[in-house]
């Protein structure tokens, strides 16, 4: 079984998270997803409009997604890897060459980020309305 992981925050879940996690899932067998807890976003700068809850309950309910756990800090990658026996890694390619340290452990892929949606446009276009 080839098993992939990604990470993110997936606040307001849009088109572009699902592009994403609907091509790490064809990477593969089996989808495990690392979600930002509200503590490690706000370290990301950033504060989500759903909880971490919610949010890991919208991802849980994804047919792309076979598993969701708690990203607490940057440096949870390595052993992520290790103890859920991953063969790749998966992130937008806005963070291409970030995680390039985890080539040792498994396969690292950049997929393109998906143009014209994200979660601070959808805040920012809302509140205007
Ligand atoms: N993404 C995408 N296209 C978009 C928006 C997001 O492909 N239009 C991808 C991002 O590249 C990322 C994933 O969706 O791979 C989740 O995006 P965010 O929720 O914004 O996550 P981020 O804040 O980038 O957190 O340790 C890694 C961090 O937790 C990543």
């Amino acid at each position: 079984m080839k098993k992939i992981i990604t990470y993110g925050t997936f606040d307001l879940l849009h088109w572009g998270h699902i592009n994403i996690l609907k091509r790490a899932k064809e990477m593969g067998d089996y989808l495990v997803v690392a979600i930002s807890t509200d503590e490690f976003n706000r370290l990301k700068h950033k504060e989500s409009y759903h909880s971490f809850e919610n949010r890991k309950l919208i991802l849980e309910s994804i047919r792309y997604v076979d598993e969701v756990i708690a990203e607490n800090n940057w440096d949870q990658k390595i052993s992520d890897v290790q103890e859920h026996q991953i063969d790749t890694f998966v992130m937008g390619d806005d963070w291409a060459g970030e995680f390039d340290f985890l080539k040792e452990y498994c396969e690292v892929v950049y997929l393109s980020r998906t143009e014209g949606i994200s979660t601070s446009q959808i805040k920012t276009e809302l509140g205007k309305g």
